[in-house]
């Protein structure tokens, strides 16, 4: 222990740096201010704080006036400078509970110890915007966690998007550089959609498959709490045995991966810039807490860095989850919103070097590169070496570090001997070995040439783009075409777009003839991989309805309307966590005599991207109020769902919305079976079905879909498909559809992997079934967990059925398909008789 102070020594009173006392005399927080009366920083008390000290009452301004020079002062150095990339943020507290089946591949007890309680604080961002820029623009979304465990502070500082830009960390300049405003006249704001960016990825083919994660439904989430977390590099794990693995990390958010459609994202960005901060501020409040579960894929660390031939140091490659699944450790729970926006969410300081020991890095040399930026940049971000001390960015564990003064010290260090050995502080603190609990690298052999250069197998840009592409449904491909024909259209540069085209032209054909018809350019030819193993899990779109906590529904009202029936779905939705707002002509109250209820938005307030589903109540006056109009029709356009009860179809049918059309529940009166259609509807988040006829292109690129549905001449995935359930998709025209239904489970299997589309059905019924099963290599670690009865009631039911081989038949219902038998765990079908 270091000696304690001698008597002729003295600390300061142990008061905050805001001047209020130690918090156990006066029951306070110590870190808040105190006192009912105004006063200067110094505490002295002020008697005016609206006029400056002047010599008479028109005369100049006095030096002497400490209060004004002091109050203007502070306000002049009120912004630190905004964090170069992902400066525009929100965040919030949580915790992490870990399922405590993790131990097998980590020592790190906040991970393996089962039920340990973690506290975390989570950051989520935009990439490219400035502090002030809107939350829904195209862009990469941050998703960085600080856990505060007792081994240390570590920080997974991840993204929404499993793959990056760059192979090499040196590259990260000019990918920002070429993302942010041109310099000259610092505009676009906040997006990609602009020459240097495409200069930029259009030369650097490495982007290529991240470039096709921002251009998909992914660069557009719905809100944090749909958005799935990747830690993107590979991590090496260590057990408590020294034995280590390879993982990736995976945030699973529990509410579902949902994502805004581009109108709505882009009316969002001017109607409500703080729409992601908002949603998320607002449902902490009101206890729809966010909910994320923490998964790895877990890969044998052979020495090769590789599995099944994807190079896990290269940042651009992800490892498909049909290949390894992924297996779910843990739960992050957000309950808590920050007090103070700068002192917390401006002032936290991730960095990826804050490890604990079971967790390590690998040579990835992206990850290499972040390991020293982040600590420098909080230097001058935060303006010194002292920035650990801060409330947020405090360890919530022992800290003895012997680093002493630098700008803004706030510790009072005791002691002679910062430095080790020492005898003076009895030689402590002491170092820490293994047991103890010593961060103590796991040693692995480095060698080689040193060279500026990478492997070879980091020159494939191509091959997983291809594969992230068609892993798509329709409905998601068309929207990537149509964000590929948005973005190159805002180019001025011809010879960009031309060069972008031959970089689609190298993924898929028919996307590139897509986005060259939009864009008036031939379609250059390439090279795409003819067969590509697909990945299904890659897509959001769900044929099941999921959980619907937090999401908020509109009722259109007035006096006149059905009340009691407003009020009764209002308890039913809020049943199921979401939330119901009245939207009336004009605020106040709506009362029948026996219920009242609060306007909570107008005609004025309201627009629809804030709502999830809107609903016309019985008895409400039609209106041809424009804005009542716009409202309706724009739910109805991003293909939210809808609905009405009793009289207000008409509303509905005045605002050309026909009960008939995919998912408007229509009733009589409010309900178990109306709020049952509503809470369907939410759950399935889009009624896609109305895509063709209110978001289809107006102009049908040469050679490529005219609608959106069925697609034509591709091979689509079949989608999400359990295992009795099926959908498929129609392929070719309407007259000649080729059909391809296939399950995501085989896909690493090679004799089940789907081929491109050939051959013809012409019939609605297909016969002819594979039933097969894959034997995806499964690495020890991740075998021993899934041998874990506790794990394996987290993993998916899928992933534990046995092999079978069976023939059946297919009966087409419609788009639906039906397969006999519940074990069927891969199925193949070909088309034809
Ligand atoms: Fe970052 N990154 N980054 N990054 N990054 C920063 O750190 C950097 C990279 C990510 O909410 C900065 O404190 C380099 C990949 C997030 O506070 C800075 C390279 C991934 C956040 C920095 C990368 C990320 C940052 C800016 C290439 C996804 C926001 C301010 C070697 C896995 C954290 C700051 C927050 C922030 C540098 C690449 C994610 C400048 C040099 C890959 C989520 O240090």
């Amino acid at each position: 222990m270091p000696p304690p102070r001698k008597p002729d020594q003295a600390a300061p009173a142990p008061v905050s740096p805001t001047g209020s006392t130690n918090g156990k005399v006066t029951g306070q927080d110590p870190r808040a201010q105190a006192g009912e009366f105004l006063t200067t920083a110094q505490g002295v008390r002020l008697p005016d704080t609206d006029h400056s000290l002047k010599a008479g009452p028109r005369g100049p301004s006095l030096l002497e006036d400490f209060h004004l020079r002091e109050k203007i002062t502070h306000f002049d150095h009120e912004r630190i400078p905004e964090r170069v990339v992902h400066a525009r943020g929100a965040a919030a507290h949580g915790v992490f509970e870990a399922y405590g089946n993790a131990a097998s591949v980590t020592k790190a007890a906040f991970l393996a110890k089962k039920g340990q309680q973690t506290p975390v604080f989570v950051r989520f961002s935009t990439v490219l915007g400035s502090r002030g820029s809107a939350d829904t623009v195209r862009d990469t979304r941050g998703f960085a966690v600080k856990f505060y465990t007792d081994q240390g502070t570590f920080d997974l500082v991840g993204n929404n998007i499993p793959v990056f830009f760059i192979q090499d960390g040196i590259k990260f300049p000019d990918i920002i550089h070429a993302g942010k405003p041109h310099p000259d006249r610092e505009i676009p704001q906040a997006q990609s959609a602009h020459d240097t960016f495409w200069d930029f990825v259009s030369l650097h083919t490495e982007a290529t498959h991240h470039v096709f994660w921002n251009m998909s439904d992914r660069g557009i989430p719905r809100s944090y709490r749909t958005m799935e977390g990747f830690g993107v590099h590979t991590f090496r794990l260590v057990n408590a045995a020294g034995e280590t693995s390879l993982v990736k990390f995976h945030w699973k958010p529990i509410a579902g991966v949902h994502s805004l459609v581009w109108e709505e994202a882009q009316i969002a960005a001017g109607v409500d810039p703080d729409y992601h901060r908002r949603d998320m501020a607002d449902g902490i409040e009101a206890g729809a807490f966010l909910e994320y579960e923490f998964g790895i894929q877990v890969m044998p660390d052979d020495g090769t860095d590789t599995f099944e031939g994807i190079d896990l140091l290269d940042p651009t490659k992800i490892v498909p989850e049909e290949l390894v699944p992924v297996q779910l450790i843990g739960k992050l729970t957000l309950n808590r919103n920050p007090t103070n926006y700068f002192a917390e969410t401006e002032q936290v300081a991730f960095h990826t070097g804050n490890l604990v020991p079971g967790i390590e890095v690998t040579n990835d040399p992206l990850m290499q590169a972040r390991l020293f930026s982040y600590l420098d940049t909080q230097l001058t971000r935060l303006g010194g070496p002292n920035f650990t001390q801060l409330p947020i960015n405090r360890p919530h564990c022992p800290v003895n570090d012997m680093l002493r003064d630098g700008m803004h010290q706030t510790a009072i260090h005791t002691g002679l001997a910062p430095y080790r050995p020492n005898s003076i502080d009895g030689g402590e603190p002491v170092v820490a070995d293994e047991e103890n609990g010593g961060y103590v690298s796991t040693p692995r052999q480095v060698q080689g040439r040193v060279v500026r250069g990478q492997p070879a197998s980091f020159d494939d840009h191509y091959s997983q783009a291809t594969m992230f592409y068609r892993s798509m449904t329709p409905i998601e491909q068309a929207h990537i075409a149509e964000a590929f024909t948005y973005e190159l259209g805002k180019c001025y540069e011809q010879a960009i777009k031309e060069r972008e085209l031959q970089v689609l032209a190298n993924v898929d054909a028919d996307l590139c003839a897509q986005v060259a018809a939009g864009l008036g350019l031939p379609a250059p030819s390439g090279r795409p991989a003819a067969e590509v193993t697909l990945s299904p899990a890659l897509s959001q779109i769900v044929l099941t309805p999921g959980p619907v906590a937090g999401r908020k529904v509109g009722v259109i009202a007035d006096a006149g309307s059905d009340l009691t029936g407003i009020l009764a779905l209002r308890e039913g939705l809020q049943a199921v966590g979401a939330t119901l707002l009245v939207i009336a002509p004009v605020g106040g109250n709506l009362s029948n005599g026996t219920v009242q209820l609060v306007v909570d938005r107008t005609l004025a307030t309201a627009r629809s991207i804030e709502f999830d589903a809107i609903l016309v109540a019985d008895g409400t006056t039609p209106s041809n109020d424009i804005k009542l109009v716009v409202l309706l029709q724009e739910a109805f356009r991003h293909c939210k769902a809808m609905g009405s009860w009793g009289s207000g179809a008409t509303i509905l049918a005045d605002a050309g919305i026909q009960p008939g059309a995919p998912a408007i529940a229509t009733g009589n009166a409010v309900d178990k079976t109306f709020t049952h259609d509503v809470v369907t509807a939410l759950g399935l988040h889009r009624a896609w079905d109305r895509a063709v006829a209110v978001m289809a292109s107006a102009v049908p690129p040469a050679g490529g879909p005219s609608t959106l549905h069925p697609p034509v001449g591709r091979t689509w995935p079949a989608g999400r498909l359990s295992c009795t359930r099926l959908e498929v998709a129609w392929l070719g025209s309407p007259a000649r559809p080729v059909l391809r239904v296939v399950q995501p489970a085989v896909f690493s299997n090679p004799l089940c992997s789907p081929t491109r589309g050939r051959g013809s059905c012409g019939a609605t019924t297909v016969r002819g079934l594979d039933v097969c099963r894959s034997a995806s290599r499964v690495h020890p670690a991740s075998q021993r967990m899934r041998d874990d009865p506790a794990i394996a009631r987290k993993l998916r039911p899928r992933r534990h059925r046995q092999a079978t081989r069976s023939e059946g038949t297919v009966e087409d219902l419609g788009h639906r398909l039906r397969l006999p038998g519940r074990s069927a765990r891969g199925v193949h079908v070909q088309a034809g008789s």
